[in-house]
C-alpha cells in the first residue's frame, strides 16, 4: 500500500457542509449554488429545466460519499458480487426514488416551497432513461434497488444506449414513433470513466500458433475493434448507505483506428468508420418477447458482454484476486439469453488472453453463470445464423464449436439408445440454416437456471428446456418475480403509504410482509373510509389530467378498468375491446340498461414493426372515437387510450385502478410484474391462470381475485383436439354481434377492409384463443361489475389485496437468489460522522 500524499487526503466532510448537509437550509443554500455554477443561471432566467437539474445535482452530491465509500468497502472486503448482465434496463425517473431512499421527500419539498418551486413540478421535468421494452428491462431494474436495499454487493452491466425505447404518439387513433431523446436535456445521475474504458474485437479470422512454452494457442485477429466507455450511475438502497453502481457502456470507435485512410488524406472516410463503431451503442431494439436476429444487435450483445467481463477481470486485477477465483469473486446472471454469449467470452479471455487449460476456463465458467428465462414464446427464443457469428465472431464460434462437442459427448453417454438427443439438444440448430441456439449455450454453461413464477418454471422444465431439465435437474428453480415497494408504493402512492405507516408503522416498506398487519383494519371503518377516499382522489385528478390531455371527461365514480403494458396479441388486449363492444351493443340494444358505469382504459406501446400489435391500438381508439361521443352511452361507459406509457407515466397509472386486467392467454406470460404493482396499490385483479397471476391469487384468495378462462393445460387440450374458433363466433351470439359490428365499418367511418386483418385471424386461426375464452371473460367481467355496486364488500376485498402482497416485493425474490445460489451476504457500509437514522 502506498501512503497519500497528505496534501491530497480530502479533510473530513462535516454534516451539514453543502454537498452533504441534509437539514432545510443547507439544501436550499446547495440548490442555489448548483444552479448558478453548474447551470450558470440567475434564479430570474432559470428554466423549470434549470431547477430541476440544480435539485438534482443536490441531490446526487449526497449520494457520492455512500457511492464511493461502497466501492471502497467491497475493494477492501474482496466482496463477492453478483454482476446482473441486462440488455435492457428500464429505471425510470431517480429525482423521487433517490429523495426517498435518502429520507428526504418532505424536507426538499419544503426546501423548494421556501424558494417558490414546487417539487412535484420539478419532478416532472426529468425524462426517465427508458433504456427497455417493458417486463424483463423493468425487472432488472427493481432487483437493481433491491440489491442496494438489501446491501447486497452488485453491479449491473448494460448498454447506454442514445435512444432509448421510443416515444409513442397517436395520430388518428394510429401509434406514431419519434425518437427519443433522453439526453437532451443532461443527465445528472451518470459519471463516465473513459480510464476504464475496454476494447472489444469484432470480425477478422484466427490463427493458430505455438507460445514461447511450447503450447498450443489461437490468436484472434479482428477486423477491427471497439472501444466500451463505462458510464456509472449510482444506485442508492432505501434508508442504507450501500450505494452500487449500474455500469453501463457506451460504444466508441478505437483511438488508433483508421490511421491510414487519415494520413492518405481521406478525412471523411475515417470519420465514417468512426461513426460505424459508435452505432452499436445508438438504439435499443424495440422489440418485447421478440427477437428480430439483426446483426447490429448481435454486435451490441458481444460488445456490452465482452466489456464487461474484462471488467470483472479489471476488478479482480486491481484487488490482487486470482483470476483461477473468478466463480469465487463473481456470480453472474443472465437476464435471458440477450448476454448468453458471455459464456464463450469468458471461455476465450480466460484460455486466449490468460493461458488457462480448457479444463480450468469450463470448471470455472461454469461455477459463474446462472440464467434466467423470461418468456416460453417461440418467437422470443434467440438463435443466430452460423455464417452471421462466423463472421462477427470466428473464435466464440470455434469455442461454441469445441463446447458443443463435450457437451454432446455426455449427451451420447446418458442417452446411448436415443440419438435423436443429439440433434434435439445440441447448441447448434441443423434441422435446416445453421443456428447456434442462445438458450442451449446458456443451459449448458450456467450452473442455475430458472423461470419467473411457479407455472412459467413448470412449463420450461415440460416444454422448450425439458431434455436439459432431464439431463441438469438440479440446475433448474422457480424464481417469481418482484417489484420493488419504494418506487410503485412509497413514491408514486404516498397517501396511501402514509395511510399504511400510521396503522402498522414504516418497517413494511423494507419488510412487505408485514403489510399483513393491515388485515386487522380490514373491519376499521375508518380506515376504510380513508383508504377509499385516498382511491378516488387519485381516481379524480387522473380524471383532471385526462380532461385537460384528451378533452374526454371521466367520471371518477366509474369503475377505472385499466390494461398498461406492452400491446400483443398473447396479452390479449383485443379480449378487453372484445368486451367493451359488448357492453355497447347491449346499451345500443336497450339504451336503459342498467350497467356499472366504466372507464377503460389502455397503455402500452407496440413494436414499430408489428402490424397486428399496431392495429390493435387503432381498434382500441376507433372503438373509444365512437362509444365516447354516443348519446346513448351517456356517462357510463368510456374508452381511452393514454398514449406513451413509460415507468413515470405508470406510477400514476397503478394507483388510480380499480380493476387490473391481467388476461393473457394461459401459459403464455411468463409472470407479469405489472399485476403485483397494480394489486399493491388497491387494484382487484381480473385475470387467468397465468404467470404470477396463479401465486397472487393464492397469496389474496380466490374470493379476493377474479378468476376466468382456460388452464394452461385446457389451453394446450384444446389445440391438440382442432381448435376451431369459427364454431365459437357462430355459436356465440354476442361474440358474433361484437366481431359482426367491427366488421361492418362500425367504428371505421364505414371503413370494413381496416380491421379485417385482424378479424380474419381471430375467426380462422385465434392463436390466443379469445373465442374459447370470450363467455368465461364476459361473465367474469359482468360479476366485477356488480361486486363494485357492493362498496363495502369492494373495499374490503382491496385492502385484502394491499395486505397480502408481502410476497412480491423484489426483496424477498432477491433474498431467494442469494441463498439458493448466488451465495452472497449482505456487506453493511459504515460511514463516520453519520448514522442511518439520521436520515
Ligand atoms: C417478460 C415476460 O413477458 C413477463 O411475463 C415477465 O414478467 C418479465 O419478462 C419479467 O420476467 N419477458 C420479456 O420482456 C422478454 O422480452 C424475452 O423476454
Amino acid at each position: 500500500q502506498t501512503v497519500p500524499d497528505p496534501r491530497l487526503v480530502c479533510p473530513p466532510v462535516r454534516v451539514e457542509d453543502d454537498r452533504t448537509g441534509l437539514n432545510i437550509e443547507t439544501l436550499k443554500r446547495a440548490f442555489l449554488d448548483n444552479l448558478f455554477y453548474i447551470q450558470g443561471k440567475f434564479p430570474d432566467i432559470a428554466t423549470q429545466n434549470d431547477y430541476y437539474m440544480a435539485l438534482a445535482y443536490t441531490v446526487r452530491d449526497r449520494l457520492l460519499k455512500r457511492w464511493l465509500k461502497t466501492a471502497q468497502t467491497y475493494t477492501e472486503q474482496g466482496s463477492r458480487t453478483v454482476c446482473y448482465l441486462s440488455a435492457e434496463f428500464l429505471l425510470g425517473p431517480h429525482l423521487g426514488k433517490n429523495l426517498i431512499n435518502l429520507g428526504i421527500y418532505d424536507d426538499v419539498q419544503q426546501a423548494m416551497e421556501e424558494l417558490g418551486l414546487d417539487l412535484e413540478t420539478l419532478l416532472e421535468q426529468e425524462e426517465e432513461p427508458g433504456l427497455g421494452n417493458g417486463g424483463l428491462g423493468r425487472l432488472a431494474a427493481c432487483y437493481l434497488d433491491s440489491m442496494a436495499t438489501l446491501e447486497i454487493p452488485s453491479i449491473g452491466y448494460g448498454i447506454r444506449y442514445e435512444y432509448g425505447i421510443f416515444e409513442q404518439d397517436i395520430r388518428d387513433g394510429w401509434q406514431i414513433e419519434r425518437s427519443d431523446k433522453w439526453l437532451r436535456s443532461g443527465y445528472p445521475w451518470e459519471v463516465p470513466r473513459p480510464e476504464w474504458s475496454v476494447p472489444v474485437k469484432i470480425g477478422g479470422h484466427t490463427e493458430q500458433y505455438t507460445d514461447e512454452r511450447g503450447r498450443f494457442r489461437v490468436r484472434w485477429v479482428p477486423h477491427h475493434v471497439v472501444m466500451g466507455v463505462p458510464h456509472d450511475t449510482p444506485l442508492l438502497g432505501y434508508q442504507v448507505n450501500t450505494a452500487n453502481t449500474l455500469r453501463l457502456w457506451r460504444a466508441e470507435a478505437a483511438e488508433s483506428f483508421d490511421f491510414d485512410a487519415f494520413n492518405s488524406g481521406d478525412y471523411v472516410g475515417a470519420v465514417h468508420e468512426k461513426m460505424v463503431s459508435e452505432n452499436i451503442s445508438k438504439v435499443l431494439y424495440p422489440n418485447d418477447n421478440i427477437s428480430q436476429g439483426k446483426e447490429l444487435r448481435l454486435l451490441q450483445q458481444i460488445f456490452f458482454v465482452s466489456c464487461s467481463l474484462q471488467d470483472m477481470i479489471r476488478i479482480m486485477e486491481g484487488q490482487k484476486i486470482p483470476l483461477e477465483k473468478f466463480h469465487e469473486k463473481f456470480v453472474v446472471q443472465m437476464n435471458d439469453t440477450h448476454p448468453a454469449i458471455a459464456v464463450a467470452e469468458l471461455m476465450r479471455l480466460l484460455i486466449d488472453d490468460h493461458c488457462m487449460t480448457w479444463d480450468q476456463a469450463w470448471g470455472i465458467t461454469t461455477r459463474t453463470f446462472a440464467y434466467t428465462n423470461h418468456t416460453l414464446l417461440p418467437e422470443a427464443l434467440e438463435r443466430w445464423p452460423i455464417a452471421l457469428f462466423k463472421k462477427l465472431l470466428p473464435r466464440h464460434l470455434e469455442l461454441i464449436y469445441e463446447i458443443n462437442q463435450r457437451f454432446l459427448d455426455d449427451v451420447r453417454i446418458r442417452y446411448p439408445e436415443q440419438p435423436q438427443m443429439l440433434s434435439q439438444m445440441s447448441i447448434i440448430d441443423e434441422s435446416g440454416e445453421r443456428y447456434v441456439r442462445m438458450a442451449h449455450l446458456a443451459c449448458v454453461g450456467s450452473m442455475a437456471i430458472n423461470g419467473v413464477a411457479a407455472l412459467h418454471t413448470e412449463l420450461l422444465k415440460q416444454g422448450v428446456l425439458h431434455d436439459f431439465y432431464e439431463m441438469y435437474p438440479k440446475k433448474f428453480n422457480n424464481k417469481t418475480n418482484g417489484v420493488t415497494p419504494r418506487r410503485f408504493m412509497v413514491l408514486s402512492n404516498p397517501r396511501l403509504s402514509r395511510a399504511i405507516t400510521e396503522r402498522i408503522g414504516p418497517n413494511w416498506v423494507k419488510h412487505l410482509d408485514e403489510l399483513k398487519k393491515l388485515e386487522s383494519y380490514v373491519d376499521d371503518p375508518n380506515f376504510r373510509q380513508e383508504f377509499r377516499q385516498i382511491k378516488f382522489d387519485i381516481k379524480q385528478e387522473l380524471a383532471t389530467y385526462i380532461q385537460q390531455n384528451y378533452g374526454v371527461a371521466i367520471n371518477p365514480n366509474s369503475l377505472f378498468d385499466i390494461q398498461a403494458k406492452r400491446i400483443h396479441e398473447y396479452k390479449r388486449q383485443h379480449l378487453n375491446a372484445l368486451y367493451i363492444v359488448t357492453l355497447y351493443n347491449r346499451i345500443k340494444a336497450n339504451p336503459n340498461i342498467e350497467i356499472t358505469p366504466r372507464t377503460f382504459l389502455f397503455g402500452g406501446k407496440a413494436a414499430p414493426g408489428y402490424y397486428t400489435a399496431k392495429l390493435i391500438i387503432k381498434l382500441i381508439n376507433a372503438i373509444g372515437d365512437v362509444v365516447n361521443r354516443d348519446p346513448d352511452v351517456r356517462d357510463r361507459l368510456k374508452v381511452l387510450f393514454l398514449k406513451d406509457y413509460s415507468v413515470k407515466f405508470a406510477q400514476r397509472i397503478y394507483p388510480a385502478a380499480d380493476l387490473s386486467e391481467q388476461i393473457s392467454t394461459a401459459g403464455k406470460e411468463a409472470s407479469g410484474t405489472g399485476n403485483m404493482k397494480f394489486a399493491m396499490n388497491g387494484a382487484l385483479t381480473i385475470g387467468t391462470l397465468d404467470g404470477a397471476n396463479i401465486e397472487i391469487r393464492e397469496e389474496v384468495g380466490e374470493e379476493n381475485f377474479f378468476l376466468f378462462g382456460m388452464t394452461a393445460d385446457e389451453v394446450y387440450a384444446r389445440k391438440a383436439q382442432g381448435y376451431n374458433p369459427y364454431d365459437y363466433y357462430q355459436s356465440n351470439s354476442e361474440l358474433k354481434l361484437a366481431i359482426d359490428r367491427i366488421a361492418s365499418g362500425f367504428f371505421s367511418h364505414g371503413d370494413r377492409k381496416l380491421f379485417q386483418p385482424l378479424l380474419d385471424t381471430l375467426m380462422h386461426r385465434d392463436d390466443y384463443m379469445l373465442f374459447a375464452d370470450y363467455q368465461a371473460y364476459i361473465d367474469c367481467q359482468d360479476y366485477v361489475g356488480q361486486v363494485f355496486q357492493d362498496v363495502d364488500r369492494w373495499t374490503r376485498m382491496t385492502i385484502l389485496n394491499v395486505a397480502r402482497m408481502g410476497k412480491f416485493s423484489s426483496d424477498r425474490a432477491i433474498r431467494d437468489y442469494c441463498e439458493d445460489f448466488w451465495k452472497i451476504s449482505p456487506v453493511p457500509i459504515e460511514i463516520e460522522e453519520y448514522s442511518p437514522e439520521a436520515i
